[in-house]
């Protein structure tokens, strides 16, 4: 299937080509195709030129709205911005002033983070009085999700009750239509297979917040931070190393938000623009500048990225107005870590005419129904000057990209469908010449013939004791089953990092942490902390390699509950079969798959399907033979709506016949 995504273009579409190819070239999506036109090449060129035209315009010089011809069959979260940018509620203060939002007239809270400067009341903020009653509930939840206060059915059913009657009628209108209805099937099936009502499980009114953390660097000062704010919730309060290599704390309640972002500015942290349509957190290498192997330190450049992408802590609203989320990372080492292949933009290392810079992929992502490989934009950008690019390729999507359908807004959509338009066109020449066009000086440069990447390299292990290109350094790389930490674990984690090292800890993708610049003499301590025990250097090789996304316990989307599942069938599985290496087992809650089922040797995505006795209960689609690396390949559905419960056996079989497993009792047997 991947292959056939470069096959020849059509008769039609050779005969009038205009140059030659200068990338891969991609087949036309049936999807966004136009049929090839009969018209003119003049009229040809008037079209070409008309869908050119950005769709997006700044107003009062400084956010930017869509033009009025454009806002014809919208998506809801775009009308939504046609009111007011989301992320000025946050610019502008009203997140801290605005009396008359809903749940700022909360009853009084236990948590002792509550502090007068949250409830203050102040003078009725613009945002609130300054739009029409029906959009202000709207208006003032999707900005949340901006910043991934995640707003979820929970929020509505704990503050129903205290709402104005004002706000009441536009919030279950917005839950009905985004979650009741859109959700509904999934969420009433769900009931029956968990056994719990949505009330329960919406009615806690908690929230998430989820970090920028360029590269997954963190500091044992933010660590201990975090630690003080989810410990203030109890029972209630937890955190995850995420897909991203990035923090989200859970349990916050909306009062105590202004004083928990004052709290993350003082350790030089930020929530800004972390979710809905924003740039998400920028990756990199784990291993950033200790790697005695890696080609280039990424730090410097994921710190770059975050400072433009959130305009330095204070909000960037020239890239706030994008179509869909969007992804960033940059590539340091052969191991690419980074999952470049599943990035909007992706920055591979290279060299031209002796200068070190970067060759550039774009377009990678993966969404419920639709999943891709980035492809080269044939560019090539100097090591020193890395933003403009990424601010140009962001501009052309925002200018460009369409705002309907939502599953067909992210950046390959507008890829394909320059490609299918302008059909004398061919690759990705259209979408280069608008990433040009949008750069400083006009010129975006042709890619490097060759990026750096040693395309044969075997993946190393980043768990366990290694040691750093610094003599008398090591790193130790801990797995965190599932991603999930608690408070107390946080303080320990925070205090190995002081204790042990320099005080930092890294993040990875793969939902563990690292602790780097640990002195060789103290490794030996450092092994025999009891933290370790619960986050081992060594865990097993089917754990090592376990992702899991959120899943039903938080968040609202999911279908099925992950991370606890992950952990039972892995250890099911171990009891039933050994494995000779690692097989990276990831986990997710629904289609949209943020625990990447698709990269993984083998994903369970979560659906419900009835059991033998006809009962629904929760159940996965097996996928097989995702690849990361050189040799990276996005895996395809193997096996459909296997009861969760029947798991076991059948993942057996999977690493018998495909990954070398031995059953156990063989294994006894031949003992
Ligand atoms: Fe995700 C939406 C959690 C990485 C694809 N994701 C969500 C939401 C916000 C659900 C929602 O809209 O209400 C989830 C919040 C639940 C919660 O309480 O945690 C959520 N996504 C996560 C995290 C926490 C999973 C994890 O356990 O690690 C990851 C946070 C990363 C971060 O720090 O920013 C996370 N999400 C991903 C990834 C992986 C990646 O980026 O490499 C993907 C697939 C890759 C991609 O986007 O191309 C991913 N999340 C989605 C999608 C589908 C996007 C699409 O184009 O269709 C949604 C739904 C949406 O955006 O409408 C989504
Ligand atoms: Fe939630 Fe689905 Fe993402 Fe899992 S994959 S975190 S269930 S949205």
């Amino acid at each position: 299937a991947s292959l056939q995504r470069f096959l020849p273009l059509s008769p039609h579409v050779a005969a009038s080509r205009r140059r030659p190819p200068a990338v891969r070239t991609r087949p036309m999506q049936s999807s966004t195709v136009s049929a090839p036109s009969s018209s003119t090449p003049a009229a040809d060129d008037a079209v070409s030129a008309e869908r050119l035209e950005p769709w997006v315009e700044q107003r009062e010089g400084r956010y930017w709205v869509l033009k009025e011809k454009y806002r014809a069959g919208l998506n809801p979260q775009e009308k939504v911005k046609l009111g007011k940018e989301p992320i000025s509620l946050f610019m502008e203060g009203g997140i801290r002033s605005s009396p008359r939002c809903p749940w700022r007239r909360s009853r009084p809270t236990s948590s002792p983070r509550r502090t007068s400067t949250c409830v203050s009341s102040g003078s009725a903020s613009s945002t609130a009085t300054s739009i029409s009653k029906s959009k202000r509930s709207t208006i003032l939840a999707t900005p949340m999700k901006w910043n991934i206060l995640t707003l979820t059915a929970k929020i509505l059913f704990r503050h129903l009750a205290q709402l104005e009657p004002w706000a009441r009628g536009p919030l279950i209108r917005l839950f009905a239509k985004h979650i009741l209805v859109f959700w509904g099937p999934r969420v009433n099936l769900a009931q029956n297979a968990n056994g719990r009502s949505t009330a329960l499980r919406c009615a806690d009114g908690r929230f998430m917040m989820r970090l920028k953390l360029p590269n997954g660097v963190t500091t044992s000062e933010q660590t201990r931070y975090l630690a003080s704010v989810i410990e203030a919730y109890g029972k209630d309060g937890c955190a995850d190393v995420t897909t991203r290599q990035n923090w989200q704390i859970r349990g916050v309640t909306l009062p105590d938000v202004p004083a928990i972002l004052d709290g993350l500015k003082a350790v030089g942290l930020t929530n800004l623009q972390s979710g809905m349509n924003n740039v998400r957190n920028p990756v990199g290498n784990p291993l950033a500048g200790i790697d005695p192997d890696e080609i280039v330190d990424t730090r410097s450049y994921t710190n770059l990225l975050s400072s433009y992408i959130t305009s330095n802590f204070q909000g960037n609203p020239t890239i706030t107005n994008l179509p869909r989320k969007w992804n960033v990372c940059v590539v340091g080492s052969h191991d690419l870590y980074e999952h470049p292949h599943i990035n909007d933009l992706a920055y591979m290392p290279a060299v031209k005419d002796g200068k070190f810079g970067f060759n550039l992929l774009v377009g990678g992502f993966i969404s419920p129904k639709r999943w891709e490989e980035a492809l080269p934009l044939d560019a090539w950008v100097p090591g020193d000057d890395i933003i403009p690019v990424c601010k140009a390729v962001l501009e052309a999507y925002r200018d460009l990209g369409t705002r309907g359908n939502r599953q067909k807004t992210r950046m390959m959509w507008l890829i394909d469908e320059l490609l299918s338009h302008f059909f004398h066109a061919i690759g990705m020449e259209v979408f280069w010449s608008e990433v040009e066009k949008r750069m400083p000086n006009g010129v975006l440069e042709r890619a490097a013939p060759d990026d750096l990447i040693d395309k044969k390299w075997q993946r190393r292990d980043y768990l366990g004791v290694h040691p750093q290109k610094q003599e008398g350094l090591s790193y130790v790389g801990l797995h965190v089953p599932v991603g999930r930490v608690q408070a107390a674990d946080m303080f320990e984690l925070a205090r190995l990092a002081d204790e042990y090292g320099s005080g930092e800890l890294r993040l990875t993708v793969e939902q563990n942490i690292v602790i780097p610049n640990v002195k060789d003499e103290k490794v030996e301590a450092l092994l025999a902390e009891p933290l370790l025990q619960k986050f081992s250097p060594q865990p097993s090789l089917l754990l090592k390699g376990l992702v899991a996304c959120t899943g039903n316990q938080f968040c609202g989307q999911a279908i099925i509950e992950t991370k606890q599942r992950a952990l039972l069938v892995t250890s099911q599985v171990e009891k039933l079969v050994s494995v000779p290496r690692a097989v990276r087992m990831h986990w997710t809650g629904c289609p949209n798959s943020c625990g990447q089922v698709q990269v993984a040797d083998i994903g369970f995505m979560g659906c419900l399907t009835k059991d033998s006795a006809g009962k629904i209960v929760e159940a996965a689609d097996i996928f097989v033979g995702g690849r990361v690396g050189s040799d990276s390949h996005l895996a395809g559905v193997y096996k459909k709506s296997v009861p969760c419960d029947e798991l076991a056996p059948i993942v057996a079989d999977i690493l018998v016949e495909r990954f070398g497993a031995v059953r156990r009792e063989r294994e006894e047997n031949e003992e």
